[in-house]
């Protein structure tokens, strides 16, 4: 009998929890625990760490897990690394649901950049009005830059004096749409966007509404992991699932 944990924290995984609901199988959903009331799942779910790899494999065999499923964000890479890890000391059978990264089209002004560092630098030294797409959790790298003014999206409201002398906080939680990330940049006059290559659709919008507005963006590559199995398609995950244990 397959036992699913399903490392969520995406548009990606609420969608493969609904599947896995609606099959009646037996799963349960992880979410970080970085949001204060994250988006409710239809599954059993647990909030918060496992502590590392050792609380992970202590995890997977107390809760006699069968399957791992890792549809985290490309960005959470420390937890795709501790699963790996924690699925190989196991043998407990490993998939990544993964969305492609995005692709620039014609007419994007895409600055592909390597990480945080390279984002700043990326970035002119005359001030300029800057959306920082990038949640909070690296808001201090841009500190070295205080002559922008700088646009914050976040899901909670700082609880912490924020690293930014001129910025202005939109509260808001994906998936975003194009009318609203259209008015989002207009409103705030904004001359350049500084996002993660997450792809997907709940982040995409932006991209659409830079490119209509002729705005640069600065793109953040994914962080490199380790090989394991990645799988893009729902059905493709489900049938990795079901099927390969009935063999
Ligand atoms: C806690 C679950 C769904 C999932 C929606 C996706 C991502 C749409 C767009 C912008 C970019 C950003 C940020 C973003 C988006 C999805 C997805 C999305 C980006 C929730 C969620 C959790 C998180 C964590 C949160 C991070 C932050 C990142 C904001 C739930 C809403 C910037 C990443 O306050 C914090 O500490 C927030 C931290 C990690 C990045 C960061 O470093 O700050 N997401 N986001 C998950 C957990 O606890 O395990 O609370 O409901 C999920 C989503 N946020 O249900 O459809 O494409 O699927 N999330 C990025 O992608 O660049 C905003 O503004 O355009
Ligand atoms: P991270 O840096 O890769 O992980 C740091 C630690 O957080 C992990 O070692 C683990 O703690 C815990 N953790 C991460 N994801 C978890 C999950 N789904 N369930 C239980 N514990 C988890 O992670 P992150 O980048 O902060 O992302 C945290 C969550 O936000 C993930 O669910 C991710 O999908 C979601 N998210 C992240 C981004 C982003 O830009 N990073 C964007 C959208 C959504 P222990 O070591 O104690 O086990």
């Amino acid at each position: 009998m397959t036992r699913t944990l399903l490392l969520g924290g995406t548009t990606e995984a609420t969608r493969l929890a609904r599947a896995l609901a609606e099959a009646g199988a037996d799963a349960v959903f992880s979410y970080a625990g970085r949001t204060h009331s994250p988006v409710a799942q239809p599954l059993p779910t647990r909030v918060g760490g496992f502590g590392g790899v050792a609380g992970f494999v202590d995890y997977l065999r107390a809760e006699a897990i069968t399957h791992v499923v890792d549809a985290t964000h490309p960005f959470a890479a420390q937890m795709s690394r501790n699963v790996i890890a924690a699925c190989d000391a196991t043998g407990v059978p490993l998939c990544a649901f993964e969305r492609p990264a995005w692709q620039a089209a014609e007419g994007d002004r895409w600055i592909h950049v390597a990480d945080m560092a390279s984002a700043v630098a990326a970035l002119p030294e005359t001030p300029m009005r800057v959306f920082l797409a990038i949640g909070k959790q690296n808001l201090n790298v841009f500190a070295v830059k205080p002559q922008h003014h700088y646009l914050l999206r976040l899901v909670d409201a700082p609880e912490t004096e924020l690293p930014l002398p001129d910025c202005a906080v939109e509260l808001a939680r994906g998936p975003f749409d194009l009318a609203g990330d259209l008015e989002l940049l207009r409103h705030h006059r904004i001359t350049h966007i500084v996002a993660k290559n997450a792809g997907g659709t709940g982040a995409m919008a932006k991209l659409t509404a830079a490119r209509k507005l002729d705005l640069p963006i600065v793109m953040i590559n994914r962080p490199e992991l380790p090989t394991r199995q990645v799988l893009g398609d729902l059905a493709e995950v489900m049938a990795w699932l079901f099927h390969a244990s009935d063999a």
